[in-house]
């Protein structure tokens, strides 16, 4: 076993595995502008719960990734398959994710560089998560989010200096979601003020989620959402000398998969409406990541509909609940 917070990024192991060669991800540049004809209307056309545990991208030996492995956690890898069949089938202009690893202490940012590019490095697994990212912002869409923020009262930013490292789980949740990356993106950070209290504090991320929409409508785009959070979030600090030996992947303890089913339940029964109160019962159970609020964007984003999700796949990552989840609203 190997200690998972003392691996030295470009460690002997990691460049032993690294690909040969690293091509940028190669980002078929499309037009970002409205969506036209009747048959395209515009608006959030689905919302996906869309975790970003590096290992996955590991898994997948993307060429933009350095480290390479053998596989591993197939059926969460699986389940990313299927969203990404159902994301093609809605036809988006645009993805627009949240995710919790760009961490904000003042306010919610919006990412508005056209062209974000760069490598992002995951710094407890950076042995598993070396990724070259070359991606276009619809900086339309992402000035009128900051727009609608603002005018909610929150207090919003929009990031417009170049060269900033973009976080590992926007380009994980990106990447799973996209991996060819021909849609532009719309990326917002997470306000970390809901960890310095005890009770989850997700009332931001109804504004937020507001504000979303409203600029999505405003625009005329037709938006796909990724909330990227995992569920139960305790994970073991040692791993496996094979990352993705699978024989040592499970939950972190009964009490942590029961809360996960309990939500992913909830979830699947519907109307969301329910989660108002089941996210803020499970995050007290599970630490669930939801607490940095990815999950209660998206719902509030979507109006909070009286539909079920779709649990497309649930496994663990270094004991971490991950779900695959899409809401069509
Ligand atoms: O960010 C993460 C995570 N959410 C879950 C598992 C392992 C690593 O990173
Ligand atoms: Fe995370």
């Amino acid at each position: 076993m190997a200690r998972v917070f003392h691996v030295p990024a470009g460690s002997s192991r990691s460049g032993a595995r690294r690909a040969a060669e690293v091509p940028p991800a190669s980002a078929v540049r499309p037009a970002s502008g409205p969506s036209t004809g009747t048959e395209r209307r515009g608006g959030i056309v689905a919302g996906y719960l869309a975790p970003h545990p590096p290992h996955l991208v590991y898994a997948e030996n993307p060429p933009q990734n350095e480290p390479r492995s053998t596989g591993g956690w197939e059926v969460l890898r699986w389940g990313y398959e299927e969203l990404r069949r159902r994301l093609r089938a809605h036809r988006p202009d645009v993805l627009v994710v949240h995710a919790p690893h760009w961490i904000t202490m003042v306010g919610h940012h919006v990412n508005c560089v056209p062209n974000p590019r760069g490598v992002s490095v995951e710094p407890i697994f950076p042995h598993l998560f070396r990724y070259h990212y070359d991606f276009d912002t619809d900086v339309e869409l992402a000035e009128a989010i900051v727009e609608e923020g603002e005018n909610a009262g929150l207090v919003t930013s929009a990031l417009r200096e170049e060269g900033v490292r973009v976080d590992y789980a926007t380009i994980g949740a990106l990447h799973l979601a996209n991996p060819a990356w021909d849609l532009p993106v719309v990326s917002l950070s997470a306000n970390n003020n809901p960890y310095y209290y005890s009770d989850a504090s997700l009332a931001e991320m109804e504004t937020l989620g507001a504000a979303t929409r409203r600029a999505i409508e405003r625009t005329g785009r037709r938006a796909v959402l990724l909330g990227s959070n995992s569920l139960s979030h305790l994970h073991w600090d040692t791993e496996p000398d094979l990352p993705e030996d699978m024989s040592v992947e499970r939950p972190f303890n009964h009490q942590q998969y029961a809360g996960d089913m309990e939500l992913l339940q909830t979830i699947r029964e519907g109307p969301t409406s329910r989660l108002k109160e089941a996210v803020p019962k499970h995050i007290e159970a599970t630490s669930s990541e939801t607490k940095a609020g990815s999950l209660t964007w998206l719902l509030a984003a979507m109006g909070w509909p009286a539909i079920a999700g779709d649990v497309l796949a649930y496994g663990t990552v270094i004991a971490t609940g991950n779900a695959v989840i899409e809401w069509v609203p």
